[in-house]
Order: structure tokens, then C-alpha cells, then sequence
């Protein structure tokens, strides 16, 4: 059963803005804030360990615009709500906003104010290696991922041995898929996967050529982009047994969000157009 905790108007201080007198002098901060959780249990229970306090979760808002310092209310909101996500598992998403009634703009106005949302997102990988040790840089991306506090429940597949794919002249590779909830945006999350791929020493000279780590965006939740350095979902995760087959392991119903089709159902349709198991 989906619940809400709302929190509206909570009177906070910092010294969060852009200004030298701001930064010195602080100022009143209104922060309002909308959880969504799973409430079953604490209805169920009736026991407040079931759901989430809302006196630890004001607490901790105040800490946080007592204690950091942006220059922005953006980044504050961002702060506050990537926190409350972190500390209590219960919640799937929140909305923060960030009032500055005493903004010094030199006009009078109530208040000023920004909001954001924020989320636990399901996101799927795809992982290969075919140089250096292909078990041992996989198991220490997977490692690198569950080290992020923005992530969390990372769960790999099991690792198939396959045969490249594309460029023809180079060992065979290792690959597997990975799912986690994270709640890093699609950018932030692309950065990240690619400073892990930089720091297993990943070399990108040949295009489809050998690497010691490859870490690919195959799914993010339903959302689909094309930009030039992402593409989502993967425009060829569906002609690659070697991406299906270590995805459906790991959720085999979960539907495709533009072929609106289940992995299962992709999968074998690409079994039966090739005829034959493209595995080793
Ligand atoms: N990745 C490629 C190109 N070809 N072939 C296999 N078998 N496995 C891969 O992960 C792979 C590939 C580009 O990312
Ligand atoms: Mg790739
Ligand atoms: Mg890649």
C-alpha cells in the first residue's frame, strides 16, 4: 500500500547563497518535503519501526541546512533529498522543496523557492572484458558499484564465455549483466561507469575492440534519450544473445519499454531468427 509522509514548512537556518552577507550572516530556510513508501507493514503492525519517523527525518533536514554550504537552493534540495533516500530504505522517491523567504533580492517578495524529485532507479547493465583477468575486473567493477552510496541491491549475473561480436580478430569475452537501484541520473550514472572503466585501464583505441572492462546502459527504468554519448534503452542490446541471455537470468519478464515486448519473449524470438545458440 503506497503512502505519503508529508512534511510542510519546516523552519530551518543556514547560511547557504551566493552573496558574502548571506554566507556570514545566514538566513531562514522553509523546507517542505513529500516521501512515498510502501506503508503496508506499518498499517499492518501498527509500530513505528515499520515505516519512516518524520521527527528523524525533520532532525536531519535541519542538520543538513545548518551544517553544509552551497550557493545554491538547488544543491541544497539535491542534498536533502539524495540523503533522505540513503538513510531510509523504506522510501522509493521524495520530493524536496527549498524556501528562501528572506531572499536579498532588494524587492519584497513571500518567499522564493526550488523543488526537485528524486528516486531509486531500476537500471540494468550489460559488463564484458576479454583482456587481462575478464573474472577479476568484472568482480571489482561490481565492487566499485556497491561501494557508491547511491546505489544499492546490485545483483550480478552469472558470467558466459561468448564469442566477439562485430570486430572478429580478438579473444573471446566474458559477459554478464548487472541490476541495481540507483539514484543517480542517467548522466551522473554514465560518469560514474565510465571512472570505473578508467580506472580498470580501459584503453579505447580500436571501436568494438578489445577491453578490459566495457559497462554499458542497457535499461533505466522506462526512460528513453538518445544523445551522442547515450543512448537508452542500448540500440543493440536486442540483436545480442550475449546481453539477453545474462539479462533474462536476472529478470526475464521485464518488459522493454519501445518493443513493449518481455526480455523472455525478445530473447528466444532471436534464438529462433538465428537458429542456433550464439554462446560457447
Ligand atoms: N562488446 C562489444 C563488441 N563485441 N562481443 C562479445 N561477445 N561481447 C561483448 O561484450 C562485446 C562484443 C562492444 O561493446
Ligand atoms: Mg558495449
Ligand atoms: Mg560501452
Amino acid at each position: 500500500m503506497n503512502g505519503e509522509i508529508i512534511i510542510k514548512s519546516l523552519e530551518c537556518f543556514g547560511f547557504h547563497g551566493v552573496l558574502e552577507e548571506e554566507k556570514k550572516l545566514g538566513q531562514k530556510f522553509v523546507i517542505s518535503a513529500k516521501l512515498n513508501l510502501d506503508v503496508s507493514k506499518a498499517v499492518e503492525t501498527d509500530a513505528c519501526e515499520n515505516t519512516v519517523n518524520y521527527s528523524e527525518v525533520c532532525h536531519m533536514i535541519s542538520d543538513i541546512v545548518r551544517d553544509t554550504n552551497y550557493n545554491l537552493i538547488e544543491s541544497l534540495a539535491d542534498r536533502i533529498a539524495k540523503e533522505i533516500l540513503i538513510a531510509f530504505p523504506l522510501v522509493d522517491s521524495i520530493y524536496v522543496k527549498v524556501e528562501k523567504p528572506w531572499a536579498p533580492i532588494k524587492l519584497g517578495l513571500d518567499t522564493v523557492a526550488v523543488a526537485t524529485e528524486k528516486k531509486w532507479h531500476n537500471v540494468y547493465l550489460g559488463v564484458g572484458s576479454n583482456l587481462g583477468d575478464s573474472q577479476a575486473n568484472i568482480e571489482s567493477a561490481v565492487k566499485m558499484m556497491k561501494a557508491s552510496e547511491y546505489n544499492k541491491d546490485v545483483m550480478i549475473s552469472n558470467l558466459i564465455k561468448t564469442k566477439p561480436y562485430g570486430y572478429k580478430e580478438q579473444d573471446d569475452f566474458l559477459n554478464g549483466a548487472i541490476s541495481l537501484k540507483t539514484i543517480m541520473e542517467p548522466k551522473e550514472l554514465l560518469h560514474f561507469l565510465q571512472k570505473i572503466e578508467e580506472e580498470l585501464q580501459r584503453i579505447r583505441n580500436i571501436h568494438w575492440g578489445p577491453r578490459t572492462i566495457d559497462l554499458d546502459v542497457l535499461l533505466f527504468d522506462d526512460f528513453v534519450t538518445v544523445e551522442q554519448d547515450l543512448v537508452i534503452p542500448h540500440p543493440d542490446m536486442c540483436n545480442r544473445d550475449f546481453v539477453l541471455k545474462p539479462l533474462c537470468e536476472l529478470n526475464p519478464y521485464l518488459v522493454h519499454p519501445l518493443k513493449k515486448k518481455r526480455l523472455c519473449e525478445i530473447y528466444s524470438e532471436l534464438q529462433q531468427e538465428r537458429g542456433y545458440e550464439k554462446t560457447l
